[in-house]
């Protein structure tokens, strides 16, 4: 990279930062190297970066084909790839975007599709005035001081997930992915679990709920939480493979644009999903 580039650790638990580098410049090789470093960290933040749709898009090309989001609503007029996420209004009164304010589940982007588009981007056009960070946590078991029983638990297993009721642009069924899984560049693991989660193959109902307890407490311990308060500009890359993340909640207008890429599999785990049901459709009033 450039001499006027840098890379610092994010305060907590996971991620480092790029300052110094604009995105829509880059060079291959640059990209590569930003490419590797969220191999590497799970999450990386460029500063100050100064991108409209278009630019977003030809980023996000640049690293892999893309995936609309699960939720009509966001989708980019131009874009349908990039979508909003605001409680911002046009000029008749509408959404933008996706409008929600409140605290998210811990997630892992996609973990409903049966090939998840695990790349994802967040780029942030207006913070919220009050709240409204993206928490990350690694899923890494090591740092996280899973014992190697529930490792070898979840190596053996299958997690079960299924669209939420609002996700009316993504198929209704339900898939599975392993729970386990394999950095291709870290050669880390990382637990494939989160609050949406639904059960595993081979548990019942109770068995299935202690071990996602047991694994998300361990993960999700406060110490290994780091929280990203937006500044206008930052642009998150992150490997839904290897972290968990949720929504703050707000007050104030917020409107941060996202993307998910389907990840390079030469440096990126990436799950193997499988369908396993097909669920009920949507009703019109969920959605
Ligand atoms: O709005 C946020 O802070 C997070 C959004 C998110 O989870 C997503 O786009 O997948
Ligand atoms: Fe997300």
């Amino acid at each position: 990279m450039k001499n006027s580039i840098e890379v610092a650790p994010l305060q907590g638990a996971c991620g480092v930062q790029v300052t110094g580098m604009a995105l829509q410049d880059c060079s291959p090789e640059e990209l590569d190297e930003a490419l590797r470093l969220v191999a590497e960290a799970g999450l990386v933040v460029f500063r100050r970066q100064c991108l409209d749709d278009s630019d977003l898009h030809a980023l996000a090309r640049r690293i892999g084909p893309l995936e609309q989001s699960s939720r009509k609503v966001c989708l980019s007029p131009d874009f349908p790839e990039i979508s909003y996420l605001s409680n911002l209004r046009d000029e008749h009164g509408d959404p933008i975007g996706f409008p929600g304010s409140d605290t998210d589940y811990w997630h892992s982007d996609q973990q409903h599709r049966e090939n998840p588009a695990t790349l994802a981007v967040l780029y942030c056009v207006a913070p919220a005035s009050s709240g409204g960070a993206t928490s990350f946590v690694s899923t890494d078991v090591e740092s996280a001081g899973l014992d190697e029983a529930t490792v070898a638990d979840l190596a053996a297993r299958r997690a079960l997930y299924e669209p939420a009721s609002n996700h009316d642009n993504a198929p209704r069924v339900q898939v599975s992915h392993p729970a386990l899984l394999t950095g291709r560049t870290s050669g880390r693991r990382y637990a494939y679990v989160s609050d949406n989660t639904l059960g595993f193959t081979g548990l019942d109902t109770d068995a299935s709920a202690e071990l996602k307890k047991r694994v998300l407490t361990r993960l999700l311990q406060p110490s290994r939480v780091y929280a990203h308060d937006w500044e206008i500009g930052d642009l998150a890359l992150y490997d839904n493979a290897q972290l968990l993340h949720r929504r703050e909640q707000f007050q104030g207008r917020r409107w941060l644009k996202a993307t998910k890429i389907f990840a390079p599999q030469d440096i990126f785990a990436v799950p193997s999903g499988r369908v396993v049901a097909r669920s009920a459709p949507v009703a019109p009033s969920a959605v």
